[in-house]
């Protein structure tokens, strides 16, 4: 199997320039692509990943990857795919965001393997030193206006005649097309890949390519990923996704992941992870008659964090979440437990107050909003349904003590399967 027919059995090829002419490039030489990422935030999220694991895939077929990071583009922004004007961001903020999104770029390529390294480039480091004159004499002389408008990105907002487009955004084109022309110079790069909203900004760099330099480059793109009930992919409740762990923790990515329509499990078990035909077929097997056994969506989830986070935060993950479903405390790291912590409603209660054997587990479910009355609290304990620490807890006259904090100062508390709550000595 070569790298398009990989990409097609993955449903991750939407469209290409020419796919007959590629393929014969791919197979008589190893070939240099790239993707564009402007770092409008300080993390790539999940939706990134499409586009930087195709990266990967060509470069595991013996290609040469470069990732380039937008330090020149994101000080414009990309009205592609976006109905109204971007707000521009500061030079202090993108310089934040920029070595954020380099870092992350870093982690899944391979830099060190000797045939066939992958690059990191930043687009400011050709861009920055042309002139305007310079610039609008050598690029922009190649661009029809004409052209321009028909691209969808413009044409749309030509449409919407209330928001319009602004000299800014729609010279953003050029600067994508003289990056590919640059790169094809430079490292010759003669394809670039991006998701579906970027075809029009990749044709116009290979035009630009051919006329400035009589050379052939191809485009690829990639479809843009969708959840098969209509929702955006990409979103939970807390808003997006990220990659960096301090933006959205192991703990909430692993769930992401699990949480995976039945629908689409398999697709994106295709589409993300670098497990083989034989093994996501083997996957599908298991999980079409029994979908509820969750055995996709978790080798799915593992796959992911393990991708991102690494081995021992996916262990970790694992025992924190079994830890909100009963799961025993017993022996569990502090770190573990702080995952535990982000995920539970949690309330700071004087330390001294349950380290004195005074407080009542009482006057607990009550603070922690557990049970609405002591009343209420004592009929729960005494129905069972009541757990410190995960340890069911029938004595209604329950004090706490210092031997009952975990780490010194922290409380699980639980009623029910579900309703968690976590108190904090303070
Ligand atoms: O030479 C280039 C300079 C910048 C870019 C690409 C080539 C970035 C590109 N214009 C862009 O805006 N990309 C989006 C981004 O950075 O968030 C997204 C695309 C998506 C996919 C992803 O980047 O919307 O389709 O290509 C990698």
């Amino acid at each position: 199997m070569n790298i398009i027919e990989d990409l097609e059995w993955r449903g991750l090829l939407a469209d290409c320039t020419d796919k007959a002419g590629l393929l014969e490039r791919l197979n008589a030489a190893s070939t240099t692509l790239y993707c564009g990422f402007d770092p409008t935030a300080d993390s790539l999220h999940v939706g990134n990943l499409v586009p930087l694991l195709t990266l990967r895939r060509f470069q595991l077929f013996g290609h040469r990857p470069i990732a380039l990071a937008g330090g020149a583009t994101g000080l414009i922004g990309d009205p592609s795919g976006r109905s109204s004007e971007r707000q521009l961001l500061t030079r202090e903020v993108l310089n934040h965001n920029i070595s954020k999104v380099k870092e992350q770029l870093r982690l899944l390529l391979d830099f060190d393997t000797p045939v066939n390294p992958a690059r990191l480039l930043d687009n400011a480091d050709w861009t920055a030193p042309v002139s305007f004159l310079d610039f609008l004499r050598d690029v922009g002389k190649h661009f029809s206006v004409n052209v321009m408008m028909g691209k969808e990105s413009v044409r749309a907002r030509m449409e919407d005649r209330d928001t319009g487009i602004s000299y800014t955004e729609f010279s953003y084109m050029l600067l994508q097309a003289f990056d590919f022309y640059h790169q094809c110079q430079a490292y010759d790069c003669v394809l670039q890949i991006g998701g579906s909203d970027q075809w029009g900004n990749i044709t116009a760099g290979i035009d630009l390519c051919r006329k400035k330099l009589g050379r052939a480059a191809f485009g690829l793109t990639l479809p843009l990923i969708t959840n098969s009930d209509g929702t955006k992919f990409g979103k939970s409740l807390g808003g997006a996704i990220w990659l960096d762990a301090a933006k959205t923790s192991p703990y909430r990515f692993y769930q992401f992941w699990i949480n995976t329509g039945d629908q689409d499990v398999i697709r994106f078990l295709k589409y993300f992870t670098f497990l083989s035909q034989e093994e996501i077929s083997a996957l599908e097997q298991e999980h079409n008659p029994k979908p509820e056994a969750r055995i996709a969506h978790r080798a799915l989830a593992r796959a992911m964090t393990t991708m991102i986070h690494g081995e021992a935060a996916v262990a970790d993950v694992i025992r924190a979440s079994e830890i909100l479903f009963g799961g025993s405390l017993e022996g569990i790291p502090e770190t573990v437990f702080n995952e535990v912590v982000k995920e539970a409603p949690n309330q700071s209660f004087e330390l001294a107050r349950l380290q004195g054997g005074t407080t009542s587990l009482l006057e607990l479910l009550l603070q922690a909003g557990l049970c609405p009355s002591k009343g209420q609290a004592r009929k729960d304990i005494e129905g069972g349904g009541i757990y410190l620490n995960n340890n069911r807890e029938g004595n209604p006259q329950r004090l706490i003590t210092a031997q009952d904090l975990l780490f010194g100062k922290y409380l699980l508390l639980r009623k029910g399967r579900k309703n968690y709550a976590v108190i904090t000595g303070a």
